[in-house]
C-alpha cells in the first residue's frame, strides 16, 4: 500500500519535472523543485486508501504555484489533482496496481487517453530515475572534490617527494677560520634556510678591488638558491638568528659577531642591518667571543645584549652591555683583571633554578660573575632591575673570601663548557670538557655528578639519547694514533662509555651531530674515511677510498651492531647543522665543505644539504660486529622508514 502511494507521489513529482524539461528550466531550478516536491513523499492522508500527493500538496499554503500550472499545461488536470498520481507503474505487480485502479478510471471518465499514458509513465519513471542518478552523480563529485581539497591542502606528500637535498657551490675561498652555520627560516615557507658568512678569493684582483671583506649570505633551504646577501666589515666569527622580543610578532633577526670589532643585527627577511654597534664602543680591545643574549636590562622590552672584549695589548678583559633595540651601549665597559692562561671559556649565560643570571667565563678555567654585578659597574649606580636582585646562594658561598667580584666554578685545564638541560627541571648542569677527561657539575650546588678521565678528546662531545632514561648522553671521538679515531658515547647518568668504535679518520677535526626522533631517541651523525660493508673479522675493515673521500655515518641506540653510510664529501668538512622540518617531520643535515683544491690554487666551499629520512632510506648498512639474531634488511628497513624526527627538547632555555 505505501509502496503505490510513494510511487505516486513520485509519478508526480516526475511530471512537473519533466514540464519543466520541456521548457528548458535551468538545471538548479528543477533541482529545487525536486526537492521541493520530495517531503510530500512522506506526507498520508488519514485515509491511507485515498491519499492523493497533489491534493494534499494543495492544502499546503506553501506549495509552489507553478507545479500546478504545469500539471494544468499537461492534460487539463485541475488544482493538481492529477489522475496520474493513481495510475501503476507499467512493471509494478498485481498487488501494487490493484489499489491504484480507481484513480486509472478515473482518468478514462475525464478523457485521458490510457496508451499515451503508459508512455508517459515510462518517460517520467526513466526520468525520474535520470535525476536520481543525476543527483547521486553530483553528491558524488562533491565528496570527491571536497576530499581532493583536503588532501591537497592537509595531508602532506611523501618525505620523498620534498627531500630538498641541494648543493651549492659557493666559489673559492678567500678566509680562514669561518663561523659555524646559524639555520633560521628567513622567508616564511617553513623550512629553515641557511646562513653563513663567507670571504669570497681575493686571488688576481687588483689592488683597488672595492669588494667587502666578507658577505653574510643567505641560502633558501628549499634549493639552495641565494635569497639575500649582504657586505660584513669584517669575517663573522659567529652568526645567531632569534627574536629579542619573544610572545611579540617581532621579526627574526641575526646577530652577527665579527672577528675583531662588528657586532650588527641583521633583519632576517630582507638581510639589511638593523644596527652595528659602534667600534669606538669598544675602546681597544676586540670580540673575544660571540655576543650573549640576556634578559631586558633596559626595561624597552627587547632582550639587552653582553659582548666580551679583549684589550689588544693590555691584559684586561672587559664586558659591555649593548641594547638589543638600538645597538647602543649600556653604560660603560665593566673591567677584570684576569690571568690569560689557556683557552677561553664562555662567555655564556647561566640561569639558576631559582632566576638568578650569571655570567660564565674564563681562560682555562671557569668563573662566574653575576650580571647584576656588571650591570651595577656599568651604570655606576647602587640599583638593579628587580629581575637582577635574585641570588643562588649555593654559588654564592664560592665567592673567595675577599668578596670579590669573580666565583669560582672549575679550575683544572678547562678546554671546553656546555650547559646540558636536566631532565623535567629548567636547571641545566654544566658540562666541562678538560685535557683530563669530562665532568658534569650539578647547577644547583656545582658538585660534580661524574667525571670521566679521558685524554684527547679532540671535539665538543654531542648531547643526544642513546639510552632511555631521558637523561642526556655524549658522544665524544678521541685521537687514537695517527689517521685514527675512536668515537665513543658516555651515559650521562653514569659517566660510563657505553658503546664505542674505531674508526679511520686522517680528518683533524670532524663535526659530530645529534637528531631527536619522536621517541625520545637520538640518531648520532659524525664522519670517518670509508668503512667496509664486508662482514667483520675480515682483514678488509679499512675501507679502499682515496684519503680525501669521508662517509656520514649515522649511529641508531636501537641498532648499536651497524652504522648506516648516509652519504660521502671530498674535502674538508667545515661546519654541520642539524635542523628540523616541522612539517614533514624531518631532519635535515647541512655541511660546508672546502677543498680539495689543488695546490696554489683557492679551495672551492659548498654548502650541501641532505634530508635524514631520505638518506636513511637510501643508505648502506656497515655491519660492525655480528649479533644474535641477524638484524635484516628488511627489518631495518620497515623500522627506518617508520623514523620521524622532532625538535631538541634539551635546547637550555633562553630569556
Ligand atoms: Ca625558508
Ligand atoms: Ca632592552
Amino acid at each position: 500500500m505505501d509502496g503505490t502511494l510513494i510511487m505516486s507521489t513520485l509519478e508526480c513529482v516526475d511530471n512537473a519535472v519533466l514540464e519543466l524539461n520541456e521548457r528548458q528550466v535551468p538545471f538548479t531550478c528543477r533541482i529545487n523543485l525536486l526537492w521541493k516536491e520530495w517531503p510530500y513523499i512522506g506526507k498520508k492522508s488519514p485515509d491511507l486508501g485515498e491519499y492523493d500527493p497533489l491534493t494534499q500538496a494543495d492544502s499546503d499554503e506553501s506549495e509552489d504555484d507553478l507545479v500546478i500550472n504545469l500539471q494544468q499545461k499537461n492534460g487539463g488536470v485541475k488544482n493538481g489533482k492529477s489522475p496520474l498520481g493513481g495510475a501503476p507503474e507499467p512493471d509494478s505487480d498485481a498487488e501494487a496496481a490493484g489499489p491504484a485502479k480507481p484513480h486509472l478510471s478515473e482518468v478514462t471518465t475525464e478523457g485521458y487517453p490510457p496508451e499515451p499514458l503508459g508512455g508517459l509513465e515510462q518517460k517520467a519513471t526513466s526520468s525520474l530515475v535520470s535525476y536520481v542518478r543525476t543527483s547521486v552523480f553530483l553528491l558524488t563529485l562533491g565528496v570527491s572534490m571536497v576530499l581532493v581539497l583536503l588532501c591537497a591542502f592537509l595531508i602532506p606528500c611523501p618525505p620523498r617527494d620534498l627531500h630538498s637535498t641541494w648543493s651549492h657551490r659557493l666559489g673559492s675561498q678567500g678566509g680562514g677560520d669561518l663561523s659555524p652555520l646559524e639555520l633560521a627560516d628567513v622567508n616564511g615557507d617553513g623550512l629553515r634556510d641557511v646562513l653563513l658568512s663567507f670571504v669570497a678569493s681575493r686571488n688576481g684582483s687588483s689592488a683597488g678591488d672595492s669588494r667587502p671583506a666578507a658577505d653574510l649570505v643567505c641560502l633558501s633551504g628549499m634549493n639552495g638558491s641565494t635569497l639575500w646577501s649582504s657586505p660584513l666589515p669584517e669575517e663573522a666569527q659567529d652568526i645567531t638568528c632569534l627574536d629579542l622580543m619573544p610572545g611579540s610578532r617581532a621579526e627574526i633577526i641575526c646577530l652577527v659577531t665579527g672577528t675583531r670589532k662588528m657586532l650588527s643585527a641583521f633583519n632576517a627577511t630582507t638581510g639589511k642591518a638593523i644596527w652595528t654597534l659602534s667600534p669606538d664602543s669598544l675602546s681597544s680591545g676586540t670580540l673575544a667571543a660571540p655576543a650573549v643574549v640576556l634578559p631586558d636590562l633596559d626595561e624597552d622590552g627587547v632582550r639587552d645584549l653582553a659582548v666580551l672584549a679583549i684589550g689588544e695589548t693590555q691584559p684586561d678583559v672587559c664586558f659591555l652591555l649593548v641594547s638589543g633595540w638600538t645597538g647602543s651601549p649600556v653604560g660603560r665597559p665593566v673591567k677584570y683583571s684576569i690571568v690569560r692562561m689557556g683557552n677561553l671559556i664562555g662567555p655564556q649565560v647561566y640561569s639558576t633554578a631559582s632566576g638568578a643570571v650569571y655570567i660564565l667565563f674564563g681562560f682555562g678555567n671557569v668563573q662566574a660573575v653575576a650580571l647584576r654585578d656588571i650591570f651595577v659597574q656599568a651604570q655606576n649606580r647602587d640599583s638593579s632591575p628587580p629581575s637582577l636582585q635574585i641570588e643562588e646562594p649555593e654559588w654564592e658561598k664560592r665567592r673567595s673570601i675577599n668578596l670579590s667580584e669573580l666565583i669560582d666554578i672549575y679550575s683544572d685545564g678547562v678546554e671546553l663548557l656546555q650547559m646540558v638541560k636536566t631532565p623535567d627541571s629548567n636547571c641545566s648542569n654544566l658540562l666541562i670538557t678538560t685535557r683530563q677527561g669530562l665532568v658534569l657539575l650539578r647547577g644547583q650546588n656545582l658538585t660534580p655528578y661524574w667525571t670521566l678521565s679521558l685524554p684527547g678528546l679532540c671535539s665538543q662531545p654531542t648531547p643526544g639519547y642513546f639510552t632511555d632514561d631521558r637523561t642526556l648522553d655524549f658522544l665524544l671521538q678521541t685521537q687514537e694514533g695517527v689517521g685514527m679515531k675512536k668515537m665513543m658515547v658516555v651515559d650521562g647518568d653514569s659517566g660510563s662509555i657505553i658503546w664505542n668504535y674505531s674508526t679511520p679518520c686522517h680528518m683533524k677535526e670532524t663535526p659530530t651531530t645529534s637528531a631527536v626522533t619522536s621517541d625520545r631517541k637520538s640518531v648520532f651523525l659524525f664522519w670517518a674515511e670509508g668503512l667496509s660493508a664486508a662482514p667483520p673479522n675480515s682483514d678488509a675493515i679499512l675501507g679502499a677510498d682515496p684519503p680525501s673521500l669521508y662517509h656520514l655515518y649515522l649511529l641508531h641506540p636501537t641498532f648499536p651492531s651497524i652504522l648506516l653510510d648516509l652519504a660521502n664529501a671530498t674535502g674538508t668538512v667545515t661546519a654541520s647543522k642539524v635542523g628540523i622540518n616541522d612539517l614533514w617531520k624531518d631532519a635535515f643535515y647541512v655541511t660546508r665543505t672546502t677543498g680539495p683544491g689543488s695546490e696554489g690554487h683557492p679551495t672551492p666551499v659548498v654548502v650541501s644539504k641532505l634530508s635524514l629520512r631520505w638518506a636513511l632510506m637510501e643508505s648502506q648498512m656497515v655491519q660492525l660486529k655480528e649479533t644474535t639474531p641477524k638484524i635484516g634488511r628488511g627489518e631495518l628497513r620497515r623500522f627506518l622508514s617508520r623514523i620521524k624526527f622532532v625538535d631538541s627538547p634539551y635546547q637550555v632555555n633562553t630569556f
